[in-house]
């Protein structure tokens, strides 16, 4: 049905063979783009509209050639001219629309709601240079513009354009597309991008992300998080905020209207899901254009709105709360700070209660005003939405106990297995079928554990993997791995509560001892991926210290033939595509509370790497589903951690003082060491491990130690090593986000799906 080689005589007047994979990749963006643009948007009285600051989507040549049936066909043609699928696939340049979790989520999620054939479109802004392109420069992060919009990128024209008025002036809005194919169903969704009208290019430099801050008619759809460190930047995430929300609203209401509503029954065309609390203000937006533009009263349209917005929290840590001045507000969008000023009072008088006021010493909690008044708040692990409810939104669940609800995360199988690892895709299906393809249930592989065939061949699939991983690292920045090592990985943004730093800590104990003599089985390499926001210090620190051991070990020829350290220079999607599938450990080592749910756990489950883990976020549904055998868990429980803060009782000098550790931490500020990297930032970093240590690393570093040793011992057991990972890939089912979408949708939304 399809013509590639016709196709590439027509577009370069050359044969297949002959294009290069530029060309090629031109020829199926051009392929997808009309396939996409010939199926039916998806239809339905009643559609969601997934509102989110950040949609992390990656390149999309493969997942849209599965989705659309196309993928084999195209491989095939492609092979028969001399091209490689992934090769080409490198030509495209990755969207820079978000930052880690949350907004890949939004993205795995647009993916399942198209999939499982419910109406539903993604709503955020059309960032011209992304969050930033990471490199790096002498051990450091630094960060640059990144540049994705050109000629081949995916927006289509929508043609559509709002005005949205802030306090003093006011700006319009574009609205751009791009298409998200459900898988193999013949229809679309979209995600939709508002872009800014007369937004200036020109303000951001070449080098770096520093820009004019206060030009906000001209920069409002430049960067995602801007910097946010002085008033000036604070200010522009709340105009860009509103920006987003006054135009999401703005298209929810016209075309709900489009639709055959009266407004009066708004909630019956249309959901919103809010991500987080970046689009909170969607609420008083949403009640504002209700009342003075359509003439609807105050009450009534409070009551609307509450039917219509449902909330997902993704984090526990109080300074990860949006909180703004209300002065900020009143400045950017009186009537909205307005508005909040009356839904503040109107539940005062109904909850006299300090602990939920929205609005405190001045202060707006996003949080709180989208509690109460949504219809729905959901954690995204099991233990997440515990903690919301126990502890940290407690007042609220005694306030509201049938708001609340989990949604564990999910993730796809197109992108995150079918479409990253052809080799183990192609055992699954040789062994269980394809109905896993539409179902996710992959545990018919259970009948296989103990089948020698299976095993081999998923040696072997991960064996390919590794070898396009190491393909990745020499042309993306020039280091070898050597081909028998174990792939240890840790890759998400860099943060203290991930605890970065105490896998680092655990690289200075291992090169210390392979110094010492004790030389491992085989090469370990341990891969680090992750952005850190450029106003965090002690993340960059983190790089630093990182990056440093990269090279400190990398030089000395007594351990670096045994251990490696790789930090993957500006971490992404595409890079998560190389690295996921080739690992054979998956660094899961958040201080037990903290990290909400976790999906690179679910990644790499899925990809048949065997998890090393604390008791935290979705880690402890994944060591309910395979079992205490095939998985390695370690550190201080949840309760325990939530003990020790609510009672100070956490003191990082007596751990520091343990010789053991001491050590350790002296290691980096070591004069040798110290010598080959920023005093300043080792310095800084040395310090904060050993008095403040906030997300207690110290604390369960011993542990941690002893149960890598035992899981580097245990990969040389090959036999059973394999068999925990067919486990994993077996048990990893419940993580479809096929699955948490149909939740979401029976739960909370009750959309109809299209056949
Ligand atoms: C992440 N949050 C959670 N926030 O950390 C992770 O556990 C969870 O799996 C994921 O959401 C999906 O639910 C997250 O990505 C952010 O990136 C914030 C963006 C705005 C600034 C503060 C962090």
């Amino acid at each position: 049905m399809i013509n590639l080689e016709e196709r590439s005589q027509v577009a370069f007047g050359k044969p297949l063979a002959q294009i290069g994979d530029a060309q090629v990749c031109r020829l199926l963006q051009d392929l997808v783009r009309e396939h996409c643009q010939t199926l039916p948007i998806m239809e339905g009285k009643r559609r969601l509209y997934y509102v989110s600051a950040e949609f992390l989507i990656g390149r999309l040549l493969i997942n849209d050639l599965i989705n659309l049936g196309l993928y084999d066909e195209v491989r095939e043609q492609l092979a028969q001219a001399g091209h490689d699928l992934a090769a080409v696939d490198d030509q495209e340049v990755e969207p820079s629309l978000g930052n880690g979790g949350l907004g890949r989520l939004a993205a795995c999620f647009m993916d399942s709601v198209a999939t499982l054939g419910l109406p539903g479109d993604g709503v955020g802004l059309n960032y011209h240079y992304g969050l930033f392109h990471q490199r790096f420069v002498d051990n450091q992060q630094t960060a640059l513009p990144d540049e994705w919009l050109g000629e081949q990128d995916c927006l289509e024209d929508e043609g559509k354009s709002f005005e949205v008025q802030f306090g003093d002036f006011s700006v319009v809005s574009h609205l751009y597309s791009i298409d998200v194919p459900g898988y193999h169903n013949g229809k679309r969704n979209r995600l939709r991008l508002f872009d800014l009208e007369g937004v200036d290019d020109s303000l951001v430099p070449d080098d770096s992300i520093d820009f004019d801050k206060t030009k906000v008619a001209k920069n409002l759809t430049l960067f995602l998080y801007p910097d946010d460190s002085d008033e000036d930047g604070r200010l522009l995430r709340v105009y860009q905020q509103y920006f987003m929300v006054s135009n999401a609203a703005q298209l929810i209401v016209s075309e709900a209207v489009e639709r055959g509503s009266n407004l009066h029954d708004l909630p019956d065309y249309a959901v919103v899901q809010i991500n987080d609390t970046h689009p909170t203000m969607i609420i008083p937006e949403l009640i504002r254009i209700l009342t003075q533009e359509h003439g609807i009263d105050f009450e009534e349209a409070v009551g609307i709105v509450r039917h219509m917005v449902a909330y997902t929290n993704h984090t526990i840590l109080a300074e990860a709360l949006e909180k703004w001045p209300l002065e900020y507000l009143a400045k950017v969008a009186p009537k909205i700070a307005k508005i909040i000023e009356l839904l503040d009072q109107m539940q005062r008088e109904e909850h006299d209660d300090p602990a939920v006021a929205i609005i405190k010493d001045g202060t707006v909690h996003m949080a709180h005003l989208a509690i109460h008044y949504g219809f729905s708040v959901n954690g995204v692990a099991a233990l997440h939405t515990k903690i919301l409810e126990e502890t940290e939104l407690h007042p609220f669940y005694e306030l509201y106990p049938e708001k609340f609800s989990n949604k564990t995360n999910g993730i796809t199988f197109r992108r995150w297995l079918m479409g990253c690892n052809p080799d183990l895709t192609s055992l699954v299906d040789k062994t269980i079928g394809t109905d896993w393809h539409r179902t996710a249930d992959l545990t018919p592989l259970m009948a296989h554990v103990d089948d020698d065939e299976v095993l081999d061949g998923l040696v072997e699939a991960k064996g390919k993997a590794k070898a396009r991983m190491r393909e990745f690292l020499l042309t993306h920045q020039g280091v070898t791995v050597p081909e028998d090592a174990i792939i240890d990985v840790q890759v998400k943004r860099i943060h203290e509560y991930k605890r970065q730093q105490m896998l680092a800590l655990y690289l200075i104990w291992k090169y210390l001892d392979i110094k010492n003599g004790n030389k491992p089985a085989r090469p370990i390499t341990v891969v680090f991926g992750g952005k850190a926001a450029p106003a965090y210090t002690i993340a960059q620190d983190i790089i630093h210290l990182i990056l440093t051991l990269s090279s400190w070990i990398a030089n000395d020829p007594d351990v670096a033939p045994y251990l490696q350290v790789i930090m993957i220079e500006n971490y992404n999607v595409s890079a998560a595509e190389r690295v996921i599938p080739a690992a054979d450990i998956s660094e899961q080592i958040s201080l037990a509370s903290k990290e909400a749910s976790g999906t690179s756990n679910m990644k790499f489950m899925l990809n048949g790497a065997v998890t090393l883990c604390t008791l935290d976020g979705a880690n402890v549904e994944i060591a309910d589903l395979v079992g205490e055998d095939n998985i390695y868990t370690f550190g201080t429980s949840s309760r325990e951690v939530e003990r020790l803060y609510a009672e100070g009782a956490y003191d990082p000098q007596a751990y520091y003082h343990k010789p053991g550790i001491k050590l350790l931490v002296d290691f980096i500020t070591n004069p040798a060491f110290m010598a080959t990297g920023n005093e300043e930032r080792l310095r800084r970093l040395h310090d904060d491990m050993a008095h403040k240590d906030w997300f207690m690393a110290l604390l369960d570093l011993e542990e941690y130690i002893q149960v890598k040793e035992r899981v580097y011992a245990d990969y040389e057991d090959r036999g059973a090593w394999v068999r925990k990972a067919l486990v994993n890939v077996a048990q990893a089912g419940t993580f479809s986000s096929d699955r948490t979408i149909a939740q979401y949708n029976e739960d909370i939304w009750h959309l109809v799906p299209q056949k």
